[in-house]
């Protein structure tokens, strides 16, 4: 029960299993992980795939060319699919001041380049979604930054990847991440609904969407399971990076589930019946304090978490009493247009509409939350 299997459509970044837990006050914990090693190991733990920024690849092998080989043996061997890639425009103290957004026009163009070149290794494994995580493009001061200026630099690096693609005739689309914070003091397009808005200014919007992740909306005091449901009203939820936070502070990228509980159930409550059919991606670090073993503990334990929600989910969908608290509440009447077809507004003055009567009506929302609540704890 709750073993994985590869048509769960789970899948990892390199950088999460390999990361070796250097932080702002400590040294590495935790030795350079072979990413042959990481594809095999996911693998036998069930999952579907692993995804990579370009610099992930080199982490115990710095040839390049080497490094891809390798890389690609192991997904061979173990069926492991790609079906997401990312770039590094991030570690390097080049890009300090952002890549695409940064104030030097000599590392924008570099940070195109950087981008360019992965994408074409990006879709020889067959990735069809290229995450744009712009950890960097931000300010901490803010006579530093025009951020009217940077948006249009923003605008113009996406335009430009979007037009590469289409020459290239890539089954691509790109997916825009966003974060509030850290590690810039202010980082641009810090939320799902600031990602959508600069998305409609862009040449391509159709091939630009987003790769939300649990812990970024959290950072910002925002409700994940709306900010979903709202990419998804959109058309827009290309990808999502899975993992825990509490509240709003540093980014913690625990285990999925590890965090705000109640929310992880009705986020998998929402991807399983709102029509997301994209893979389950975890974005995690494993905790500091564990050794190379438990590395592994932690990605299964992301997996199996995800499972046990996803039947706790349906348990709740089907439960009568569930069904019936839902039409108490009324839930299902949101679906019904508020207008007939073929009714004006002028029709409503005829409404035998009594407001201090509807008023005292409840909307008994506390016994539903009650009904979830108790389903996740086990007791029904
Ligand atoms: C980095 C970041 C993540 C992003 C990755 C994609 S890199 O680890 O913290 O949230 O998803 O670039
Ligand atoms: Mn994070
Ligand atoms: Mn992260
Ligand atoms: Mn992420």
């Amino acid at each position: 029960m709750y073993e994985p299997t590869p048509d769960d459509r789970f899948t990892f970044g390199l950088w999460t299993v390999g990361w070796q837990a250097r932080d702002p006050f400590g040294d590495a914990s935790r030795a350079p992980l072979d990413p042959v090693e990481s594809v095999h190991r996911l693998a036998e733990l069930g999952a579907y795939g692993v995804t990579f920024h370009d610099d992930d690849l080199l982490a115990v092998e710095p040839d390049r060319e080497r490094a891809i080989a390798s890389f690609r043996k192991a997904l061979a061997e173990t069926g492991l699919k790609v079906p997401m890639a990312t770039t590094n425009l991030f570690t390097h103290p080049v890009f300090r001041d952002g890549a695409f957004t940064s104030n030097d026009r000599d590392v924008r163009r570099y940070a195109l380049r950087k981008v360019t070149r992965n994408l074409d290794l990006a879709a020889s494994l067959g990735a069809s979604t290229y995450v744009c995580w712009g950890g960097r493009e931000g300010a901490e001061s803010d006579a530093a930054k025009d951020v009217r200026a940077a948006l249009g630099r923003y605008k113009e690096a996406i335009d430009l990847l979007c037009g590469y693609v289409r020459e290239r005739k890539y089954d691509i689309r790109f997916a825009i991440e966003p974060k509030p914070n850290e590690p810039r003091g202010d980082i641009l397009l810090p939320t799902i609904g600031h990602a959508l808005a600069f998305i409609g200014e862009l040449e391509h919007p159709e091939m630009v969407g987003l790769n939300p992740e649990v812990g970024h909306e959290q950072m910002a005091g925002l409700n994940f399971v709306h900010g979903i449901a709202q990419a998804l009203w959109h058309g827009k939820l290309f990808h999502i990076d899975l993992n825990g936070q509490h509240g709003p502070r540093f980014d913690q990228d625990l285990v999925f589930g590890h965090g705000d509980v109640m929310s992880a159930f009705f986020l998998v409550d929402l991807l399983e019946h709102g029509g997301y059919d994209g893979p389950r991606h975890f974005d995690y670090k494993p905790l500091r304090t564990e050794d190379s073993g438990d590395v592994w503990v932690s990605a299964a334990a992301n997996m199996r978490t995800y499972l046990i929600f996803r039947e706790k989910a349906r348990n709740f969908r089907a439960d009568p009493e569930v069904r019936e608290a839902l039409r108490a509440a009324r839930v299902d009447e949101l679906g019904l247009p508020t207008l007939n077809r073929g009714e004006t507004l002028a029709d409503l003055a005829s409404d035998a509409f009594d407001p201090d009567v509807a008023s005292r009506r409840g909307y008994h929302f506390t016994h539903l939350n009650q009904l979830a609540l108790e389903h996740l704890l086990g007791v029904r």
